[in-house]
């Protein structure tokens, strides 16, 4: 007998960011993080357990990945089935819808979906709370890939109290979208699992970004109340920078910010200073994302598309909608 459950989950982008973990094995992070779930990027996984597999396997975008590259994976299946207290294994079907070669491909949508197949086709019946604490397991920012709109991940002290929840925002994301600018470059990349740990254990700077995390969370809360785009967008560039800014106290310092990378903040500021207001973040790569209200969308896009090409410039809207099960 095969069963099968499909989900898909949307991948979301930090503002305030999660960086560092208290706990490696059961990534409890060191700090909140508080993120918008975003329309266009989105995982679709079909997870198909039958007594007939020896083994987990992973078909991803059409082609079957090699073991070696799948160990995540099969970690987190095995916490499946310790979870559900079951010894079948899967056959795991994902497809990432982002656009092509913009490498935007995200862990978050990846484990948030998985994670929602599998409660389907082991009829586990897990709240979204416990959705996000397993999918937590798979990657941390996962956790917040649950919910759609406003997302904030509670550290918590353990298994059980570290998840997140979604942000009552009274639909303020509907006048708000994302703007990608999608830098390629050639140089090594440091994965954010390594380069947050490595961070955590040898900042300089490392306490001080844990000593303003809490305030940076209470200001977003407080802007998204107040429907405040200008504290919004000044705290979560602010708080990105810091994030970067870590990695530069590190031993040895490293960057994950490009030339480019500061082209485009120096847009974001003529933006600004042309009366649209709109703010930078960047993750664990030389990307840039632009948060916009929709109304001003246009012309920050235009004004990118002086110095990227089209395919570079993708704009998102931010989608309600949380996880989806689909058959
Ligand atoms: C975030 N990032 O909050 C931060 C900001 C990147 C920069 O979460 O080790 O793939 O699997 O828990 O979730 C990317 O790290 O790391 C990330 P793991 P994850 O979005």
């Amino acid at each position: 007998m095969n069963i099968s459950g499909k989900a898909r989950a949307h991948t979301n982008i930090a503002l305030i960011k999660y960086w560092g973990k208290a706990n490696e094995d059961l990534i409890i992070p060191m700090n909140n993080s508080l993120s918008v779930t975003l329309d266009k990027f989105y995982t679709e996984t079909k997870v198909t357990f039958s007594p007939d597999y020896k083994k987990d396997t992973l078909i991803l975008n059409g082609q079957e990945v090699s073991e070696e590259q799948s160990k995540k994976i099969y970690r987190f299946m095995d916490i499946v089935r310790e979870r559900s207290q079951s010894s079948l294994h899967a056959h795991i079907e994902s497809v990432n819808y982002v656009p092509t070669a913009a490498g935007l491909a995200s862990s978050a949508s990846a484990y948030a979906a998985l994670a929602a197949a599998c409660n389907e086709a082991l009829d586990l019946n897990m709240s979204d709370k416990d959705l996000s604490r397993l999918a937590r397991r798979g990657s941390g920012s996962a956790s917040r890939s649950i919910f759609g709109g406003f997302a904030e991940w509670e550290k918590g002290i353990d298994d059980e109290t570290s998840y997140a929840h979604s942000i009552e925002s009274d639909g303020w994301e509907d006048d708000l979208s994302m703007i990608f600018v999608v830098i390629n470059n050639q140089s090594k990349k440091v994965s954010s699992r390594s380069g947050m740990s490595h961070t955590r254990d040898t900042s300089r700077f490392y306490q001080y970004w844990l000593d303003h995390v809490d305030e940076d969370i209470a200001s977003v809360k407080q802007a998204i109340k107040q429907k405040d785009f200008k504290h919004l967008g000044e705290v979560i560039e602010e708080n990105g920078l810091r994030m970067h800014s870590t990695n530069l106290g590190a031993q040895p310092p490293f960057s994950y910010l490009v030339p480019e990378s500061y082209e485009v903040m120096e847009i974001v500021h003529k933006c600004r200073k042309a009366g649209y207001p709109c703010y930078f973040t960047m993750d664990a790569g030389p990307n840039v994302k632009i948060l916009v209200e929709k109304n001003n969308q246009q012309y920050i896009i235009d004004a990118l598309l002086e110095s990227f090409n089209e395919e570079q410039v993708i704009a998102s809207d931010i989608t309600h909608t949380g996880i989806e099960i689909m058959e």
